[in-house]
This record gives C-alpha cells, structure tokens and sequence, in this order.
C-alpha cells in the first residue's frame, strides 16, 4: 500500500513538473491546527478590511476538512513567477504606473486553473479518486498549507518563501481522496531580519506575521472598491496596481530564478505605464488595454482613481492637466481623486479657481468633501 502510495506520488509529482509546476508537495488534512484561531483572530480585529467573503467563508476556510470531509491528502502545488530585473525599478520613474510583478501578462488564476485541471484529471485516473481544485479565490488557506507541505515558509511578511524560488511563488492546491505520503514541513528562516516590515510604505504589519490588509497598497488598489483614506494615499506613490515592496527586499530572492512560464513572463508594456496616457482611459479602452490581465479585474474607475493617486504623487505639475479633466468625470470616485491630485500639484489661487464652481454643484459627499479640503472651506460655510 505504502508503496502503491510513493510510485503514485512520484508519477504525479513528475507529471506535475511536466505541465509546468516547480514545486509539488504534499500534506496532511489535519496539518494546521493552528489556523482557525489565528484566521479568527484577524478578522477579529478587522484586518480583513472589506474582503467580507473572508467572514462568510471563515469555517470552511480554517479547516480542509470542513470545507470537504472526504479529502486524504492536499497537494500544494508551486508556479514559479521570478521576475527578470528589479520588481522596483518602475518605483522611481515618478510619471509612469508601477504594475506589480505578478500583473505583468496573464491572469494567473487562468494559467494555473487549466494547469491544476490537467494534473489532477491525471491522478483521478491513475488513483480512482476523487479530485478537486483551487487557486486563490475557495475558501483554503493556502499559505500555512504550503508551509505544512514543506513548499517555503511563511516569511514575516505573512507571504511563502520558498528556498528555491524566494519569493515569487502562485500558489494552488488540490484536493483528493486518495492517501499519499506526506512531506516535511518547512521551518521558519527569517532570523532577527525584518527587512520586509521596515520597508513597508504604509506601515500594513502591525507585528511580524501579521498583516492589516486595510492598510495594505495591494488592498487599497486592487480590493478596495470605494476611496482611499487620506493618511494612506502619499505611502501609495506611484504603485497602481499591487505592491512587490516587502517581497521584493527579502534576502531569501537571492535563489530566486526567472519563470519558465511564457504567459506568466513580465511584459515590458506592462512594467511601467505613462500617467498621462492611462488617465485617458475609458472604460472600452481601459478593457483592451488590459485584457486578460489581473488588472482588468479592478474595472475603470477604480484604476483612474489609482492613477489619479500616482499623479497627485508624482510632483509634475504637467499632469495636472490630467487630473483637471478628470474633475467631471462620471464616477465620483475619479472626481474625489481628480480633487485631491490637483491640491498636491497646482497653487492654491489655481485650485480655487477650478473649484468654487463645481463645488457649488457637487451633489456627491465624498467629493465635497475633497473639495472642501483643498479649498480650505470650513464646514459650517457652506451647510445647506
Ligand atoms: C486575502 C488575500 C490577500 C489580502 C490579505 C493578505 C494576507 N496576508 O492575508 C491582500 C489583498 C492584502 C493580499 C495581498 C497580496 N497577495 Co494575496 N491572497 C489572499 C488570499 C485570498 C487569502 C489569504 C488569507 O487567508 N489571509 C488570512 C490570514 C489570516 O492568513 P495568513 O496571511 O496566512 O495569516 C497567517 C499569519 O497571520 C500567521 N500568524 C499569525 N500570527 C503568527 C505568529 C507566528 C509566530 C507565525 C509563525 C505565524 C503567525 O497565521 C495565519 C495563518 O497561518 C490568498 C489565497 C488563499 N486562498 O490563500 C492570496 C495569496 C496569499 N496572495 C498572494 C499574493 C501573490 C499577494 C501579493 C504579493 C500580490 C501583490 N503583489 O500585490 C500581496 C502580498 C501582500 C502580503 N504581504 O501579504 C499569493 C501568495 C503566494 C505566496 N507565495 O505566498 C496567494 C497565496 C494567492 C495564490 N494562490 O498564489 N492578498
Ligand atoms: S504589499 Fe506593499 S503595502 Fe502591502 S504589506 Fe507588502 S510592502 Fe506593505
Ligand atoms: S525579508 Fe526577512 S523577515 Fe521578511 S520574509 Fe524575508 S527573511 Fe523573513
């Protein structure tokens, strides 16, 4: 049996390999027991912001079991995303749109759903067993998962560190009823470094091993539907899309190596993007561009309202232009951003020469209230 067990394994494992996964391993249902306190814990403390699907799915999210009671064994499967130059670079060129590593060509999601489909309709077949799939979005959770599989270790920066690939590892997973030996846990290897919660631009790690996803950039640009808190939008710079920053310094990317997957590759195009050309974006044009992309999932106005972050930021005066069109828009969460970016960039007479009108006008509370700041109107000045 236990045999049976290890020639099924290694078949699968070398499949595996062949499809395009660079690390499988695999663990036991009951591998982390102590999940659902800490899963309780953050949401507890509303580190979950408004991701309330993590609420809703809190119970089968903490225990593989309770989300399919049949399951024996759960395969932590590894895809390697190891970027080719410096995930930073794009942070200095202060006109242009920093897109995060891992949003640079296709959704992974796709990429490795088709992959995870592949592999485990071959198990199914090879073990008579049952099989179920997941990447990212079912209630799993993969990260103390894949640390229980032996995959990398969950850094401080609550991410997996892999000692093979650092820390540019997609993470899936696969369900089955089938009984296969189980790795080795990785152990933790950060050491007294705390590199990835110093640099941190919005202060998002309360302790080490702890993320307030509220304060988080890849939260606030990709998660978030409605404004970004005032405290929060300089530490935002020019990241529009996702933030690499306490991946990126961890010392561990010295094994990091570059992706083997085409479609996964970083695309120059998508590196770093003119401001001025993305705050021209409609919504037709915003979908083209983005097409198949991570980005795409954010949908117009959330993306204009990042940009218009990254204009308010970027100290050039010439993309105020940008922004001043951009104070009619539709969606008040482009004029509330629009309101703000020409308050960093233009003289005050200027702001209040765009704005005493339109504020006249303004029927939007969020947007009033921009207004309200960057004119320096008091409250009570202008109650109805
Ligand atoms: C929600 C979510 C987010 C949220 C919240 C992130 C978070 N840290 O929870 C936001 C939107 C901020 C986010 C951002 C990113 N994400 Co995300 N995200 C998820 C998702 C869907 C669930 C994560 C989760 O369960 N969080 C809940 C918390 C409680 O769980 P946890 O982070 O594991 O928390 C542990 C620690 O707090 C720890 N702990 C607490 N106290 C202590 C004390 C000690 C001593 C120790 C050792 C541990 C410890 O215990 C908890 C359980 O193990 C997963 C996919 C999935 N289904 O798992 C992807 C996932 C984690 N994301 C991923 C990625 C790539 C990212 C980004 C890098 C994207 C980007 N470039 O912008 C950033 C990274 C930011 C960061 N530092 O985490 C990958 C990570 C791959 C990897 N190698 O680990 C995943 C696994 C998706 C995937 N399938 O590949 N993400
Ligand atoms: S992804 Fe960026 S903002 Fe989020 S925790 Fe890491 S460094 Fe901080
Ligand atoms: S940067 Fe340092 S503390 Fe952070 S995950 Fe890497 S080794 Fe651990």
């Amino acid at each position: 049996m236990k045999t049976n067990g290890e020639a099924l394994k290694r078949a699968f494992v070398e499949r595996a390999k062949q499809i395009g996964f660079d690390m499988i391993r695999i663990a036991a249902p009951d591998s982390i027991p102590f999940a659902p306190e800490r899963l309780k814990a953050w949401l507890e403390a509303g580190h979950h912001g408004s991701m309330d699907w993590m609420v809703d799915t809190a119970e089968r999210r903490a225990d593989p079991r309770t989300l399919w009671p049949e399951v024996r064994s759960i395969i932590l499967l590894g895809v390697n995303y190891g970027p080719t130059s410096d995930p930073l670079a794009a942070l200095s060129h202060k006109d242009c749109g920093s897109i995060s590593i891992y949003a640079r060509n296709r959704d992974y999601h796709d990429v490795i759903k088709g992959k995870l489909k592949e592999v485990a309709g071959f198990l199914a077949a090879k073990a008579s067993s049952d099989v179920k799939v997941f990447v990212d979005t079912a209630p799993v959770m993969e990260k103390p998962l894949a640390e229980a599989a032996g995959l990398g270790f969950q850094g401080k920066h609550t991410v997996i560190v892999s000692r093979e690939f650092g820390n540019w590892l997609f993470l899936g997973a696969i369900f089955t009823t089938a009984e296969l030996p189980v790795d080795e846990p990785e152990r933790n290897h950060c050491g007294s470094c705390r590199r990835c919660l110093d640099i941190c631009p919005t202060n998002a790690f309360p302790a080490p091993f702890q993320l307030d996803a509220r304060r988080c950039i890849s939260y606030l640009t990709i998660e978030h539907r409605g404004h970004i808190p005032e405290e929060l939008r300089s530490g935002i710079g020019n990241r529009i899309f996702g933030c690499d920053d306490c991946l990126a310094v961890c010392p561990w990317n010295k094994f990091a190596q570059a992706s083997r997957e085409v479609k996964l590759m970083q695309r120059d195009d998508l590196a770093a993007l003119p401001l001025s050309e993305l705050a021209r974006l409609d919504d037709p044009s915003f979908r083209m561009r983005f097409s198949g992309t991570p980005i795409k999932r954010t949908g117009r106005d959330r993306f204009i309202r990042n940009v218009l972050i990254a204009i308010g930021n970027s100290g050039e005066a010439a993309l105020a232009d940008e922004a001043i069109r951009l104070l009619d828009d539709p969606s008040p969460l482009v004029r509330a951003m629009a309101v703000w970016a020409i308050g960093r960039l233009l003289p005050h007479e200027a702001i209040v020469s765009l704005g005493s009108e339109r504020f006249k006008h303004e029927s939007d509370a969020d947007v009033r209230g921009e207004w309200k700041r960057v004119l320096s109107v008091k409250e009570e000045t202008h109650a109805a």
